[in-house]
């Protein structure tokens, strides 16, 4: 009869027991971490751990902050920040280099066509508002027919240059004066292909409205490769030059793979960062430098 009682008074203590020694350790090893990586300097993409034994060691980092500050590596691969930059040396072990800033290829995403195409259909709605007195025109179908009208030369199809004019003419109340000139025109094709439905690379005007109407959604596009689909900023390597995914085409780079190119690779290589296994050494040396101090 005493037998369950005692039973669940051994397995109440045990539970206790393992409590306190997960808390115990995790305030422990937080302090250690302060401690022994006080004066340890990891490099750039990297961070420093404790052991279990309490000796600092660096690795690479397990998540950079998003911060939209785009780089162009030497390896041809856009990265969102130097951060990630960084961490990818250290996570494939390659020697990378900042080549310049922003995105290695200027293209025009999803994201650029769709921010150009919200800016112009908030614009356009802005425009019909009863209040502004001095338009005429009465609704979004009527203006757009007046703007379609006035950029086209007469042939009932707005091409890219016609359309490319329409947002020049009105890229103050459209605030695209920041805008990219070159990023600007890419993202102009990219609209027209947006609701070019018999696909001749110029807009009718029931294109044209459909493009600028909040509510025409576009069959979704993907890249393709191989048996891949891949997403929008997706990136891959076509011998020496590097292709991107953008609005579900591929756009790459245009070198000439030679070995003229392949020497000028080696030449950079030599001023680009160090690899995992010589920042661990140039950590030890610096630990050894400090410890003699
Ligand atoms: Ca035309
Ligand atoms: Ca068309």
């Amino acid at each position: 009869m005493h037998t369950p009682k005692r039973t669940f008074s051994l397995s109440a203590a045990k539970c206790l027991t393992v409590c306190v020694c997960v808390c115990v350790c995790v305030c422990v090893c937080v302090c250690q971490d302060h401690s022994v990586c006080a004066r340890t300097f990891c490099g750039a993409g990297r961070e420093c751990v404790s052991t279990g034994r309490g000796e600092p060691v660096c690795r690479c980092l397990q998540q950079c902050d998003g911060a939209e500050r785009w780089v162009c590596g030497s390896n041809g691969k856009s990265y969102r920040n130097h951060c990630e930059l960084h961490r990818d040396a250290c996570m494939s072990q390659n020697k990378i280099h900042v080549e310049h800033r922003g995105r290695c290829l200027v293209v025009c995403f999803l994201a650029d066509r769709d921010w150009l195409r919200e800016r112009v259909i908030q614009w356009i709605q802005t425009e019909v508002d009863p209040d502004r007195r001095s338009l005429n025109a009465s609704s979004v179908s009527d203006l757009l027919l007046d703007y379609f009208q006035t950029f086209d030369d007469g042939d009932s199809q707005l091409d890219s240059k016609e359309l490319l004019n329409f947002l020049k003419h009105n890229e103050a109340p459209l605030n695209l004066t920041t805008f990219d000139p070159l990023l600007r025109s890419l993202c102009v094709d990219a609209l027209i292909e947006l609701s070019d439905e018999n696909a001749d690379w110029k807009l009718s005007l029931t294109e044209f409205i459909n493009c600028l109407t909040p509510e025409y959604r576009p069959a979704e596009r993907k890249c393709a490769l191989e048996d891949g689909v891949f997403e929008d900023g997706a990136e891959t390597r076509m011998e020496c030059n590097r292709c991107v995914c953008a609005c579900g085409n591929w756009v790459c780079t245009a070198l000439t793979c030679n070995g003229e190119s392949a020497a000028g690779r080696a030449e950079e290589e030599e001023e680009e960062e160090m690899t995992e296994e010589e920042w661990s050494r140039r950590v030890a040396e610096l630990s050894t430098q400090r410890l003699r101090l």
